[in-house]
């Protein structure tokens, strides 16, 4: 599914295709995964996700939040796409979740706790709630803030050896090697690579940073 090399998921966040495919083309090498949001779906049409997918693990982040007919039915669209997984909200509760885990055979993500500061009213009181319900319901892993890399520690408790993926870095004002140091797998990273004239040095340079604290890590 994902690769762990760079741990960087790209936030495809344009929405144009002819920009999705050459920021892919250049910095695809720095990529473990490309996230797909509504920006670029709407922009460019769903089958953006199959020409993606040719090159990268493609996930689809359509923060699934429905009936559990209906995820079901959302979720076997995105993965008859190419979509190798998918992006749901867990405050639908778990039948709901249940379904987007049954229709993509375990690879979701479900979204535990938001990055931007409207994170905090509704997300952050009920994400310990949301990270165990993923545990049980077998989910890959769970959505944390790398704004606050408290939070990424606390939930990292609770859902064990689940892959915890985590937005906020850059332009948001988190920290690659400060979510990973707190228990992330992989940084969530959209605008600080997207929207730099030099795509491609961009993601090296978060690639640097991570490779340098996973070593450091490794040694201490
Ligand atoms: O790096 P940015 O801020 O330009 O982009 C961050 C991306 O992560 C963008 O695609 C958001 O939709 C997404 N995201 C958050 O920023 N915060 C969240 O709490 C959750 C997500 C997300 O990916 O949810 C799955």
């Amino acid at each position: 599914m994902m690769r762990e090399n760079t741990r960087i998921i790209l936030a495809l966040d344009v929405t144009q295709r002819a920009k999705a495919i050459s920021i892919v083309q250049e910095a695809g090498e720095l990529l473990d995964a490309v996230k797909i949001n509504w920006p670029l779906v709407l922009g460019a049409g769903p089958r953006i996700i199959t020409e993606i997918a040719e090159s990268s693990p493609v996930i689809c982040d359509f923060k699934i939040a429905d009936i559990p007919n209906t995820n079901r039915l959302i979720v076997e669209q995105a993965m008859a796409l190419g979509a190798s997984a998918v992006i749901a909200h867990g405050f639908t509760g778990s039948d709901s979740l249940k379904a987007c885990v049954d229709a993509s055979g375990g690879r979701v993500f479900v979204v535990a706790e938001m990055s931007h500061p409207g994170g905090k009213e509704f997300t952050a009181p009920n994400s310990e709630r949301i990270a165990s319900m993923a545990k049980e319901a077998g989910a890959m892993g769970i959505v944390a803030p790398a704004t606050r890399p408290e939070r990424i520690s606390r939930l990292r408790e609770i859902v064990g050896d689940l892959k915890i993926i985590s937005p906020g870095v850059g332009a948001q004002g988190g920290k690659a090697s400060d979510a990973l140091a707190a228990g992330a797998d992989f940084v969530i990273i959209g605008r600080a690579i997207y929207e730099s004239s030099t795509p491609k040095s961009a993601a090296a340079e978060i690639a640097d940073e991570i490779r340098d604290f996973l070593r450091n890590r490794k040694t201490s």
